[in-house]
């Protein structure tokens, strides 16, 4: 069932997330002019990337074309039009199922003559290229993939010769190799991502001026893919070594290579301009606050993000040159008017993580904050001493880790009755009950909605008898996927919403997702998708938010407290490190402490502790030699005692597990559960008080206590307590 009010939040996230990269002479936007729109992504619009993240069934989505040609200001041609349907007739995409990618060359060749005959009859010409990539599927270094194809370049070409003024818009969930915007003097480019099912109307709002565009990227764009640190090593087949550590993304390229950058982190255009003055600061403890006016100086309504840096000082540890600290974007401003808008941070959040000491440490010494449209642009507004260094953490010794796992499960437990009923209750169940639990069914299970990932909870006769109602799960971070065909409403993809840089756009739009899957009577989102852009190969960047921890973190926490609005627990994914989906129920992600604590994990810490995470899904991948499924470091040592994370851990679909040194296999659950990760998901439907995994065994021979089942039956059931079915 589709809830009618997502339908304009989410046309307005897919605007607002566009990036105007060049816009020369006023190519954009187009306003009472005629335009031939040329390009097979016109029609064939990629809504979202492929795989789990973009299987949800929409309806009456209107395509770029469709909604230019329903723009009054702008007439399109009806010849170049019709030759696009006539020519998507004969070659159609034959992307069968939502789970592939294609790098064949699918752009559709067209004759230079009739390039030439529209540009004597348009003002101006409009080129989409399309590029759909996803889960199972990283893009490749050679054309139709990272580079434009052979009919793309072509396409391009043939627009170039023949017109002044022309746009080319990437319709897309990944950076794409840029070289041709200079190499054929491209006069404006646009990112309109994978817009969702209002993407194609979004679109024409952008061009036809009626929205200004206001995003700013999420990631840097490189001269080339080899000036990434993550492209060498990134196709080795059985581990990716994280050798550039820290130094991802902007804080490798604005610290070491800054020459090697076509599109800095955090860059936009608009069709207006915008004056950003600080106003003045204010320092209180650890909180640091900044004031700013930011005026719109040019002659169309817009909306402007100020972005604020830090660099710190060199004193115990290395650092990048910059940091994204915190940021804002203003309302809609009118020519001429303006807006004040303070913005603060805690400096312990800009804390850095000290791997000798294994600890969070504040250094002394000069801090500078800078501030201004993008990690380039931004101007030094504030230095402050820090006298004496903080250490805010010490690592927890393995004997006060194993107590807080104790308490976990032994002791009283000191809160609310409902939760002593919970123990109660757990102590009442076999231990076959308790195995039974830790399990859920899919996909497709008939005990919830039709066509979703997952139930878990009361999933065999004896649990649900004892009154635990059957909770569901289901796709994605974009909308819902019901495989029975029912249909739902799909939002932009992550990184379109990440380009948005607006948070509280972000929790208004995830709270219209929240009614929708309250209406189909769904308790867990599963998404959104926050793992970093590594690289710009990586085949679900699209469902991901940005190569910076802080963006990411502060747009997960966004979505899963817009969910949470309608009581929906959004699940967080994939924790950690799925950087990557060559390989990925093996592959071994391999990384330096500190880059794992202030980059791969820090997204994840932030959204933990600034919105109210309920449920994580681990990933397929290892880390650091265990799978993230079986890891104790991460799913009890750091998530939960240090974060304080007390929900629902789930595994990713069908995951495997080990223990170190050992075999990996998804039948090692004794291990997942020592680790803290609480349910395995899937086991075929009516099959968990079956499954013949090594949990009994582990039992009998001691490799696992009940105490450790209770402790993940407890984890599970606090939080279904807290689901819409009970409400059943
Ligand atoms: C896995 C992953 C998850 C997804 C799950 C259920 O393969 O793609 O992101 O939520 O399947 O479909």
């Amino acid at each position: 069932m589709i809830s009618d009010s997502i339908a304009k939040i989410s046309r307005e996230a897919a605007a607002d997330g566009a990036v105007l990269l060049k816009n020369e002479n006023n190519t954009l936007p187009i306003i009472n002019e005629r335009v031939a729109v040329f390009g097979r992504y016109q029609i064939d619009y990629l809504k979202s990337g492929s795989g789990s993240g973009g299987s949800v069934n929409t309806e009456n989505c209107m395509t770029p074309l469709e909604a230019f040609e329903a723009e009054p200001g702008i007439e399109v041609d009806r010849e170049i039009a019709a030759m696009y349907r006539e020519l998507i007739k004969k070659r159609p995409i034959r992307i069968h199922n939502a789970f592939l990618s294609d790098f064949k060359d699918l752009e559709l060749e067209i004759e230079n003559a009739a390039v030439k005959a529209a540009a004597a009859r348009t003002d101006k010409a409009i080129v989409i290229i399309g590029r759909r990539l996803g889960e199972g599927f990283d893009n490749v270094p050679k054309p139709g993939g990272y580079y434009l194809s052979k009919n793309e370049l072509r396409l391009i070409r043939q627009v170039s010769r023949y017109y002044k003024k022309f746009a080319v818009l990437l319709n897309c969930g990944n950076i794409l190799d840029m070289s041709w915007v200079n190499k054929y003097k491209v006069p404006a480019v646009m990112y309109i991502w994978h817009g969702g099912g209002e993407g194609g109307k979004a679109s024409a709002d952008l061009i036809s001026g009626k929205v200004a565009p206001s995003g700013r990227l999420s990631d840097t764009i490189a001269v080339s893919l080899k000036d990434y640190p993550s492209t060498d090593g990134f196709f080795k087949k059985k581990s990716v070594v994280y050798k550039e550590g820290i130094y991802t993304g902007y804080r490798h390229f604005e610290t070491n290579a800054s020459d090697k950058v076509l599109y800095p982190f955090g860059y936009g255009l608009s069709y207006t301009s915008f004056d950003i003055s600080c106003t003045g600061y204010n320092i209180n403890k650890n909180i640091i606050s900044l004031y700013f006016n930011v005026r719109n100086t040019g002659n169309c309504s817009g909306k402007e993000v100020v972005e604020l840096y830090i660099n710190k000082p060199d004193t115990a540890l290395d650092h990048p040159l910059r940091e994204l600290a915190a940021f804002r974007k203003t309302r809609l401003i009118n020519p001429g008017e303006s807006e004040s808008i303070d913005i603060s941070f805690n400096i312990k959040d800009t804390a850095s993580y000290d791997e000798e000491r294994s600890a969070w440490i504040i250094e002394s010494g000069k801090y500078i904050v800078y501030a201004g449209k993008n990690v380039r642009d931004a101007k030094e507004v504030l230095s402050f001493e820090v006298q004496k260094e903080k250490q805010l953490s010490k690592k927890l010794p393995p004997a006060a880790l194993q107590s807080f796992t104790n308490k976990h499960y032994n002791e009283d437990f000191p809160t609310a009755v409902k939760n002593d009923h919970i123990k109660e209750f757990i102590a009442e169940l076999t231990d076959n009950e308790l195995c039974a639990l830790v399990h859920g069914e899919g996909m497709n299970s008939r005990r919830v909605t039709s066509g979703t990932a997952a139930a878990f909870g009361g999933i065999t006769r004896r649990l649900s008898k004892k009154g635990i109602p059957a909770a569901c799960a289901s796709d994605g971070p974009s909308g819902i996927r019901m495989d029975s065909g029912e249909k739902a409403s799909l939002i932009p993809c992550g990184v379109c919403l990440a380009c948005t840089w607006d948070i509280p756009l972000i929790e208004q739009l995830y709270a219209e997702e929240g009614k929708e899957v309250a209406l189909n009577k769904i308790d867990m989102l599963l998404g959104p998708g926050m793992n970093l852009h590594r690289s710009p190969l990586c085949g679900r960047n699209f469902e991901y938010f940005s190569e910076d921890p802080y963006l990411t973190g502060t747009m997960a926490a966004a979505a899963v407290r817009g969910l949470m609005e309608h009581g929906i627990v959004g699940v967080i994914k994939h924790f950690a490190a799925n950087n990557r989906e060559k390989n990925r129920f093996d592959a071994d992600s391999v990384i330096p402490e500190r880059a794992l604590h202030e980059i791969y994990l820090k997204s994840f810490e932030i959204a933990v502790k600034s919105s109210p995470v309920k449920a994580i899904m681990t990933s397929y991948n290892l880390v650091n030699g265990l799978h993230a499924a079986s890891n104790p470091k991460l799913t009890t040592d750091i998530l939960r005692a240090e974060w304080g994370f007390s929900g629902m851990v789930m595994t990713d679909w069908w995951a495997k597990c080990n223990s170190r040194g050992a075999r990996s296999s998804r039948m090692k659950l004794a291990e997942m559960i020592n680790a803290q990760n609480d349910i395995y998901m899937v086991v075929p439907n009516g099959m968990a008080g079956v499954w013949q995994d090594n949990l009994k065994k582990s039992l009998k021979n001691g490799k696992l206590t009940r105490a450790a089942l209770e402790r993940s039956a407890y984890n599970i059931l606090s939080t279904i307590a807290q689901l819409r079915c009970m409400d059943k």
